[in-house]
């Protein structure tokens, strides 16, 4: 970068002299030699990135209104300025949750490589001295803090909060919103300083040329103005199609270790989304599993013949026993299960409509549903359902999955199991429904 280290910008108000005594001061930082980097290879994960990472914000801002603000069972629930326009999230199709809450883990998580191979394409930059140039670039370096420091906090929040049980408890949640907000805002201001650069990087080179490039052939890029291309580069050891294969195959690698979690066979190998794996014994119950009915401290005694459904918010209360229930008419539905945490499974429930039992208990117009579980506490113990989803015709106080009882793990004797909720909605060891109209 010799033209432009020597050349002082006072345009921007640096003082000359200041300028060249620094930029002669280089201290013994190291110095990048990879003949691959450059404008092109930058440009090409920037593009892979700039088509993925709003599909993950998105999601994931998305995901916060499923839960239902509106309620107050969002998590943060209160958001001050960084509050969302609330919205009842749609009870159909059903799948809905499951294809953006999928969408936001596990494209979040296939995109990694190509994150990280982006950080490493322009890593030089971080040791380009001296290290400010003018007032613009100052700024630029502070929206890359957020750029930077944003994603790899959330990745890292994220795949955490995945691998162990709530390790932050419910600050993870805030942390990873805040973190979003930190995150978009520095994305979205460093698309639009850089989307000319990129686009000018893509141009450079065509790709085609590129993967019918060997490594033998594979020269640096022309050094411009981004800085990206080495000033004294060694002879390629690898071409780009290989750098390209390495990335993109570690992405599909990643992908094969995540996105199995959803899609039956390849469950075992979900490592990176682990709730996914865990099942009953094998027969109809065996699909992941959330929490197991050991850890929640319901006394066995309450799920057995002294269970009973308590229907609440009508004139009167209304009791069923399991027998009562199960004499109820049926319906029989195939519903996801949708995890917040990325994983999710289809599975037949058969069960009481939720919006019979509304008209059972004197609610026939319900506006939302309170439902409460056998568990003494936690904040996976009830559940607030907005009016489309209890009305929902596929919506279920499921008796029964795959034609068999439900297990004690998935809820025994009866769970939620409502179309389009987050999993967690889904409440197991229903205790009583609370309708409400108002
Ligand atoms: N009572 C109760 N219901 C619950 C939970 C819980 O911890 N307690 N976990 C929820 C979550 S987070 C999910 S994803 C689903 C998972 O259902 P499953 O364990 O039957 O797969 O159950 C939901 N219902
Ligand atoms: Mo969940």
């Amino acid at each position: 970068m010799a033209i432009v280290i020597n050349r002082p910008h006072p345009e921007y108000g640096f003082p000359a002299a200041l300028f060249r005594a620094v930029a002669r001061r280089r201290p013994p930082l190291p110095r990048f030699r990879s003949p691959l980097r450059g404008p092109w290879l930058t440009s090409v994960f920037g593009a892979v990135l700039l088509a993925g990472l709003p599909v993950v914000i998105l999601t994931g801002l998305l995901s916060y209104l499923a839960y239902g603000p509106q309620f107050g069972q969002a998590i943060p629930g209160d958001v001050g300025v960084l509050r969302l326009p609330q919205f009842d999230w749609p009870a159909s199709p059903s799948w809905l949750y499951r294809i953006t809450q999928g969408l936001h883990v596990n494209l979040g998580i296939i995109l990694v490589p190509i994150v990280l191979a982006k950080l490493w394409s322009v890593v030089p930059k971080l040791f380009a001295w001296p290290p400010v140039r003018s007032a613009a670039q100052v700024l630029e370096r502070l929206s890359l803090l957020g750029l930077v420091g944003g994603i790899l906090f959330e990745i890292v929040t994220g795949l955490l909060n995945i691998q162990y049980d709530y390790v932050f408890g419910f600050n993870f949640y805030l942390a990873h919103y805040v973190g979003a907000w930190v995150f978009l805002t520095s994305f979205v201001a460093h698309v639009v300083l850089k989307l000319p650069t990129m686009v000018r990087g893509l141009r450079s080179r065509s790709l085609r040329a590129v993967l019918h490039t060997s490594t033998r052939d594979t020269r640096p890029e022309e050094r411009d103005e981004t800085g990206l291309v080495a000033e004294q580069p060694r002879p390629a050891t690898t071409s780009r199609r290989g750098a390209l294969a390495l990335v993109f195959g570690g992405a599909a690698f990643v992908a094969l270790l995540s996105v199995g979690q959803s899609v039956g066979p390849l469950r075992r190998l979900a490592i990176l989304l682990p709730r996914g794996r865990n099942s009953a014994t094998p027969g109809p119950n065996d699909f992941p599993i959330n929490k197991t009915f050991a850890v929640t401290g319901i006394d066995a005694a309450a799920v057995g013949a002294a269970w009973r459904l308590d229907l609440q918010g009508g004139p009167g209360a209304v009791r069923f026993d399991l027998d009562a229930l199960s004499a109820l008419p049926q319906h029989t539905a195939e519903l996801p299960l949708a995890c917040v945490e990325g994983w999710s499974t289809a599975q037949t429930w058969t069960g009481v409509r939720l919006r019979d039992l509304a008209a059972l208990a004197g609610v026939p117009a319900p506006t939302s549903a309170v439902v409460r579980s056998l568990e003494p506490g936690g904040p996976f113990a009830q559940a607030t359902l907005t009016a489309g989803q209890v009305r929902h015709p596929d919506s279920l106080l499921a008796l029964q999955v795959n034609g068999a009882p439900l297990s004690p793990d998935h809820g025994y004797p009866a769970r939620v199991i409502a179309s389009a909720v987050p999993g967690v909605h889904n409440t197991k060891w229903v205790r009583s429904i609370e309708f409400r109209s108002a």
